[in-house]
């Protein structure tokens, strides 16, 4: 299907509607608000409608709550009230049924957008659904309907889209694709650098460097594989973020981190190797249990712990469901022997920046 096509499709949906929600993943991250955004002008443009655009969860990363508010993104919470019978719903960076997003479940929005594997049965209901695993961004999918349309976005919305993309793809290495690198030169030239710098560089609150310090703390290595347990967390993000800041130490090829928030275990699993997928590895070892998707060097994941139990009990059990995804990911990578704390290397310089070694 032509691009062209494919945005009258989506404006179709969208036609005659009053009361359009675009709703992005839970703790929505800079991909899933620009994905969002782009919509929102894109609809606006061609329909003279202005969506809300909602999320479920938290704006946890200080660089997602810099971008909505140096970017005057319009986003608001999500909430099961703003569901009545007229309301028409779009889904991006996440489809019906995946868990990771507000929507009751059940319910089936009119279109979706996103590039993840794999690919819902539910999204098939969907009047209307571009989902393509092969992109680094759902923001470069909106961004190819918005220059078909033949929309120049202001440099806010261009700004957003371009940060959207290059966190997606660039940001832990996953490669960048023809279409998400054609997406962001385009951008480069529409969007404003000085804002975007102000974006990623905020003012960080002390208790969030803390997180760094203790998600260190809080490693163990068998070689080259890493796993961290941060217990109970403030924001589901701290989750992704530490795992991409494990994965830069020297010598570190995957990175398993757990937490704990609302009752669930969450976890993401990196890697910066090339023969293996994170994504299927984390199907694999999170097995039936839980919800669980991703991309090649990046995947996550969601189990309920059990309800209705102390504290203690549920963190018993998430200590040790977190052993158990650990013991997996070690067996399924045949890396043995016992974890040990994360320490700096002995020698100050080894000469070899990518040595491996498990006498640390
Ligand atoms: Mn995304």
């Amino acid at each position: 299907m032509e691009t062209n096509e494919r945005v009258q499709k989506l404006v179709d949906v969208a036609r005659g509607k009053h009361n359009i929600l675009v709703c992005t993943h839970n703790n929505p991250d800079p991909d899933a608000l620009a994905c969002a955004a782009g919509v929102r002008l894109l609809l606006g443009k061609l329909l003279k409608v202005k969506p809300k655009v909602v999320y479920g969860g938290v704006v946890g990363r200080a660089e997602n709550r810099a971008m909505i508010n140096i970017l005057r993104l319009n986003v608001r919470p999500f909430d099961k009230r703003m569901l009545g019978k007229k309301t028409t719903v779009i889904l991006v960076d996440t489809q019906p049924g995946a868990s990771n997003n507000p929507l009751p479940r059940g319910f089936v929005p009119a279109a979706v957008l996103d590039h993840h594997k794999p690919i819902r049965r539910m999204t098939g209901l969907c009047d209307f659904s571009d989902i393509r695993p092969d992109y680094g961004s759902a923001s470069t999918i909106v961004m190819e309907y918005i220059r078909a349309a033949g929309i120049e976005p202001n440099a806010r919305i261009a700004t957003a889209l371009l940060y959207g993309i290059q966190t997606d793809t660039l940001g832990i290495g996953r490669s960048g694709l023809k279409q998400d690198v054609q997406a962001m030169q385009y951008l480069f030239s529409l969007a404003s650098l000085p804002l975007l710098h102000k974006i990623q560089n905020p003012k960080l609150p002390r208790e969030y460097l803390y997180v760094f310090a203790d998600a260190i703390e809080r490693s163990r290595v068998i070689k080259d594989v890493l796993t961290c347990r941060l217990d109970d967390i403030a924001s589901p993000d701290a989750i992704a973020e530490m795992s991409d800041f494990l994965l830069k130490a020297e010598g570190i090829g995957w990175v398993l981190v757990t937490g704990m928030h609302n009752g669930d275990l969450l976890f993401s699993l990196r890697t910066s190797g090339k023969s293996r997928t994170a994504g299927d590895l984390v199907r694999r070892i999170a097995g039936t249990k839980g919800a669980a998707g991703g991309h090649v060097r990046s995947a996550g994941g969601k189990i309920h712990l059990k309800e209705g139990s102390s504290k203690e009990d549920i963190m018993g059990s998430y200590h040790a469901l977190s052993a158990k995804l650990e013991q997996r990911l070690y067996s399924s990578l045949k890396r043995t022997g016992e974890p040990r704390r994360f320490r700096p290397h002995p020698e100050p310089d080894r000469g070899n920046c990518s040595a491996v070694s498990d006498s640390n």
